[in-house]
């Protein structure tokens, strides 16, 4: 039977962990120019000969075996065998030949650690462009392992790393490394003692149980048995953990004199630096900066607009279609106006949600989305946050789930919870279709310049404030959150790269594909529900408005057309649906809204699209068969009193309440993982629609 061998990918953080994982597995694992994409573990399978099956686990980045953020936890507890589920066999060490330094560290301490090892080195090019020359074999001997050259950016050096990770698995159990260094000077009493207590741990795993048993997988023996030793032999952890880090850096530079050769810094000034004197200048820095987001917006707007047009004049023609060659009857009639128009509100946006996804991709790959969170630093200090909040509050413009995940490279426990706390309210990509439908309702289209668009402009302004409210929010909660941790912003700036086009579009697919799937099949299913709700309604109630409108078209025939459209809009308003958005209309009259916008106001509480799938359906059951879309027929709305129900009060609060308030559960039940409890996403719930009621009022009153 084939061989299983479990392999943990590990690393420093952006040396290319994933995507070697990646060429390895053939799997689509999320890559990117930027220290902390990965924050959880990934397994991938890989056949590297028919008797060698191996199970790929990819992980964060590390800096060291000395973890401080909650993703640096994930690798360093798959590493000490502390981890339920990942029970690595054998490492694969990722090492960036452009900082070789610092990955040599790390490397070290595995080396130590006595787990089989095998040393990917990736960055050979940039190395090479530096001026850096590496001996590789003379390395390999000096540190007693297997290193092979890769560049899975081009797929290179792939078989030639299978190939020693083959050989690396007949030898598992023939040679033991040689200690990097000597443990036993570190803590020898300690050491001792442990091993005492726990044979088959090495010298230097020993000092890692000293030092954080705490969070280890152990009864509540072992547990006492080491506090124990902690305290007969004098345990010191900093002094251990200063005196190692020196022993280690010393044989390193030793190592490095002899096996690699560097150029002069001085002399090449590389195009990153280059770059950078620009990119991060004190002036021109943030000018560039707010162009670059500028750009962003309006392209999301303005390049999407030509196919989503496609699409929603494509599935109006459809549907009138449809209705003219298929026979009359409920099933029809459920598929047209429950199930269609559900589906054209979910593709309709497709297009936006590829661009935005994309353009954010490509920020990321070519390096300049650390340069933002370098940038935006002070700032984000003055609200209580941090640079590395950047990360997760832009891509939470995309999606707050991910984004929410990505808070855990910052190491600050206080500024990670802010951030958790208000990433949500950064306008996703389920706000977009709500935010479109409205502007194009109650904005104009106009052009300035010929091709800065004012619907454009009002799109960005729902993007900037809701950004500020983000910070004022944060701003207000850093005086009730407490902490006595202190705070500091260390990001390495990675290189400038191209960014993998590629990449790019396979993201945008993939995004589209899970917008259209996950989104669609609550959407769907709630277009189905919906049409139900509000085709039927009452039984007697109904029958008599059917018997009242028919008795009135029988006297007078010419008016028929004016009378049948009473009578579908009489039985919308008294089905079931109708009925209950007739209940809550009370609440949220002072907002501006009727009884259908609150129809949809409680089915997108699962998520915020809905909203869009909702009006489709409500302003198609009962309509006569025509070609107008979405928008014509919202437009065509009208109060009883003859006013537009979509005025631009109205269309401003809604966006407003889209903006803001908490509908999304999957946001909720990230938060509630991430934090570890129901307080926060009960918080977040709470003070979010709360904020959202309010300044949609206001918003409403000021404009009304
Ligand atoms: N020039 C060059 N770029 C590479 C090489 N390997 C990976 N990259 C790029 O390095 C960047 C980081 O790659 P990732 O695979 O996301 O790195 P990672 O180690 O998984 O990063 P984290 O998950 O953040 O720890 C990406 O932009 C890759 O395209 C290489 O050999 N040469
Ligand atoms: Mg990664």
């Amino acid at each position: 039977m084939a061989k299983q061998l479990n392999i943990a990918l590990v690393g420093n953080p952006n040396s290319g962990k994933s995507s070697l994982f990646n060429e390895l597995t053939g799997l689509n694992q999320k890559v990117g120019n930027f220290p902390g994409v990965t924050v959880d573990k990934k397994t991938g399978v890989c056949k590297i000969n028919q008797d060698l099956t191996v199970n790929f686990i990819d992980l964060p980045g590390t800096y060291s075996l000395y973890p401080k953020r909650s993703d640096e936890w994930v690798a360093y507890k798959v590493l000490l065998n502390q981890d339920k589920d990942v029970k690595p066999d054998m490492v694969l060490l990722v090492a960036d030949a452009s900082n070789l330094k610092r990955n040599l560290l790390f490397c070290s301490q595995i080396i130590d650690l006595k787990i089989p090892v095998v040393v990917a080195l990736t960055m050979m090019d940039l190395a090479k462009q530096k001026g850096t020359q590496i001996d590789i074999s003379g390395l390999e001997r000096e540190l007693g392992v297997s290193i092979v050259p890769v560049n899975p950016r081009k797929n290179k050096g792939i078989p030639q790393l299978k190939k020693a990770i083959e050989i690396a698995h007949q030898n598992l159990h023939i040679a033991p490394y040689k200690d990097f260094i000597n443990s036993q000077t570190l803590a020898g009493e300690s050491i001792a003692a442990i091993q005492n207590y726990l044979p088959n741990l090495s010298k230097y795993t020993a000092i890692h149980y000293l030092i954080n048993h705490e969070n280890f997988l152990l009864d509540k023996n072992t547990q006492d048995a080491i506090e124990q030793i902690e305290i007969d032999t004098k345990f010191n952890p900093t002094k251990t953990q200063a005196e190692e880090i020196m022993q280690r850096y010393s044989r390193i530079k030793h190592i490095m004199q002899q096996t690699v050769v560097e150029s002069d810094p001085l002399q090449k000034a590389l195009l990153t630096e280059k770059l950078d004197t620009i990119l991060l200048h004190r002036t021109w820095g943030y000018l560039i900066l707010v162009a670059v987001l500028f750009i962003l917006f309006q392209s999301v707007f303005f390049l999407a607009q030509f196919p989503m047009d496609w699409i929603d004049g494509g599935f109006s023609k459809m549907s009138l279609w449809l209705t003219t060659v298929l026979p009359a009857g409920w099933f029809i009639d459920l598929f047209i106006n429950g199930i269609l128009a559900g589906l054209s509100g979910i593709l309709v946006f497709v297009p936006q949600i590829m661009i935005l996804f994309g353009l954010i991709t490509i920020l990321e790959d070519t390096g300049y989305m650390a340069r933002i969170s370098f940038l935006s630093d002070k700032l984000m200090r003055k609200v209580g946050l941090n640079g590395k909040s950047v990360m997760p509050m832009i891509s939470g413009y995309a999606c707050a789930v991910p984004a929410i995940m990505s808070a855990r490279n910052i190491e600050n426990k206080k500024e990670r919870l802010l951030t958790i706390l208000i990433t949500p309210l950064m306008s996703c990509s389920a706000r977009l279709p709500v935010y479109t439908i409205l502007i194009a309702l109650v904005i104009p289209s106009k052009f300035y310049l010929g091709f800065i668009s004012l619907q454009g402009m009002v799109m960005m302004l729902l993007y900037l404030f809701s950004t500020f409210i983000a910070l004022l929010v944060s701003y207000i909660l850093k005086w009730f959150i407490k902490s006595t941790e202190r705070s500091y912003f260390i990001l390495e700036l990675p290189m400038y790269r191209n960014p993998r086009w590629k990449n790019a579009l396979q993201t945008m697919l993939e995004k589209a594909k899970i917008f259209v799937f996950d989104a669609g099949k609550v959407i769907m299913i709630i277009s189905i529900l919906l049409w139900g709700l509000s085709t039927y309604g009452p039984k007697n109630k109904m029958a008599a408005i059917t018997t009242t409108y028919d008795a009135l078209v029988s006297q007078n025939p010419t008016q028929a057309a004016v009378f049948n459209k009473q009578r579908n809009t009489a039985l919308l308003e008294n089905s079931y649906a109708g009925i209950l958005g007739k209940t809550i209309e009370p609440a949220i009259k002072p907002l501006g809204y009727d009884w259908k916008i609150g129809i949809a106001l409680v089915t997108s509480f699962a998520a915020r699209e809905v909203f869009v799938g909702t009006m489709a359906t409500l302003y198609s059951v009962g309509e006569e068969a025509n070609d107008n879309t979405l928008k014509q027929k919202m437009a065509a709305a009208i109060k009883s009193d003859g006013s537009k129900i979509y005025s631009l009060a109205t269309g401003l609060s809604l966006m407003i309440f889209y903006m803001l308030a908490m509908q999304c559960m999957s946001t909720l039940a990230i938060v509630k993982r991430e934090t570890k409890t129901w307080k926060w996403p009960i918080f977040q719930l709470v003070y979010m629609t709360g904020l959202a009621y309010f300044l949609s009022w206001m918003v409403y009153t000021i404009f009304k």
